[in-house]
């Protein structure tokens, strides 16, 4: 068995596995990024974040901050090694050959940026430009495992150029219907071209051998299928999710639990026709429970669906966020030992409690969950 005390090991293979070291964000210096393409199809119409940019009030740092340490406190309580990024200076202006943007976003997220497969830590391309950047924050502790990990691969996806050949125009304007999102969304009309491989690891979900990715905004089909070369050894499926107006991340979409339990957003169901890797290995997809509020908090990028954004201590325990009374009752009727924490002070800062964390060690091997499969998704 690993444990926390011991040396440094990169192994993670699921979701589920027994938790031994993780990333947990910080929120220092978070800013609202100035409008950009990709940025601006995700905010919704009526968001009170439309036109505003610049760095977070202090207070609102202090806040998640003090939410994020807490998760922290409660992770080692339980023996979990916990490393924190680097912050920069989130409000620097950034340029690269092609393009310049007035301030960058944060690292609240590391799961949006990192993605943890066996002893590989791969640090994805992203599809906003004020994110492309981020990866600095986590390279102090990616070198530090690399130097203390002899088998620990360190990857980086080709960095994209996210020239304006990136993004569909039609998504530029700010005057999109929601039913005209949902036609789009439905059609798998994204606002990412096909222009270069485009992905974020928040958009992926390993189940072992298998790896689940969803088709959407910031993961396009050529980041898939630099995902599937990237890693040969195993089966990426590809999955979307017609109900979600912007779908960025599968993590308030589709979250699996433990082995053959899945919950799933009951407004971005997965498609009939994608579900048969699940029934033909007898895992149960669930509707998640509603969420407890109707509104995101405050200049808040994620939906209300951050309710299922939870994080896995191992497969009987999860953790959840305490005000989101109707998940915490379905977990607990699904039979696991339920630590509810608050974090609705650090959603805005980039996502709830799967989005603020990353793997670097859980128990476990590579197991192969989906032996009965005659096609891809
Ligand atoms: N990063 C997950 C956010 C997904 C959502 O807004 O529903």
């Amino acid at each position: 068995m690993i444990s926390s005390t011991d040396k440094t090991i990169v192994n993670s293979w699921n979701e589920w596995d027994p938790l031994r070291h993780i990333i947990v964000g910080r929120a220092d210096g978070g800013c609202i990024p100035p409008g950009e393409p990709a940025l601006d199809a995700k905010v919704p119409e009526d968001s009170d974040m439309r036109g505003r940019w610049g760095p977070r009030p202090a207070e609102a740092v202090e806040r998640a901050n003090a939410q994020l340490d807490n998760l922290t406190a409660v992770l080692e309580a339980r023996g979990v090694r916990v490393d924190r990024p680097t912050p920069i200076d989130f409000s620097h202006p950034v340029a690269t050959p092609d393009w310049e943007t007035a301030s960058m976003m944060g690292c609240m997220p590391p799961r949006d940026v990192l993605l943890t497969l066996g002893s590989e830590i791969l640090e994805a391309t992203m599809s906003y430009r004020c994110r492309w950047f981020e990866y600095l924050c986590y390279r102090p502790l990616l070198e530090r495992y690399f130097e203390e990990d002899p088998d620990m691969r360190h990857e980086a996806a080709p960095k994209p150029r996210l020239t304006d050949a990136d993004y569909h125009a039609d998504y530029l304007s700010d005057t999109i219907s929601i039913a005209q999102r949902l036609d789009w969304t439905a059609a798998r009309h994204f606002v990412t071209t096909e222009a270069e491989p485009l992905f974020d690891a928040a958009d992926v979900l390993r189940f072992g051998r298998d790896l689940v990715v969803q088709h959407g905004f910031t993961t396009n089909l050529k980041g898939i299928d630099w995902l599937a070369r990237h890693f040969p050894a195993h089966r990426v499926h590809m999955v979307n999710f017609p109900g979600d107006p912007y779908p960025i991340h599968i993590d308030a979409t589709f979250t699996p639990l433990r082995p053959g339990l899945i919950i799933n957003n009951p407004d971005r169901r997965l498609p009939d026709d994608q579900r048969k890797l699940f029934e033909d290995n007898d895992w149960e997809i669930v509707e998640a429970a509603r969420p407890a509020h109707n509104r995101p908090p405050p200049l808040c990028y994620s939906s209300v669906w951050l309710s299922m954004n939870v994080l896995m201590v191992d497969p009987k325990t999860v953790i959840a966020e305490a005000s989101e009374v109707h998940q915490l009752d379905q977990l607990d009727r699904l039979g696991f030992e339920v630590i509810p924490v608050p974090f609705r002070d650090a959603y805005a800062f980039g996502g709830a409690l799967h989005c603020a964390t990353t793997d670097v060690c859980r128990e476990g091997t590579c197991e192969d969950y989906f032996p009965r499969q005659t096609h891809r998704i």
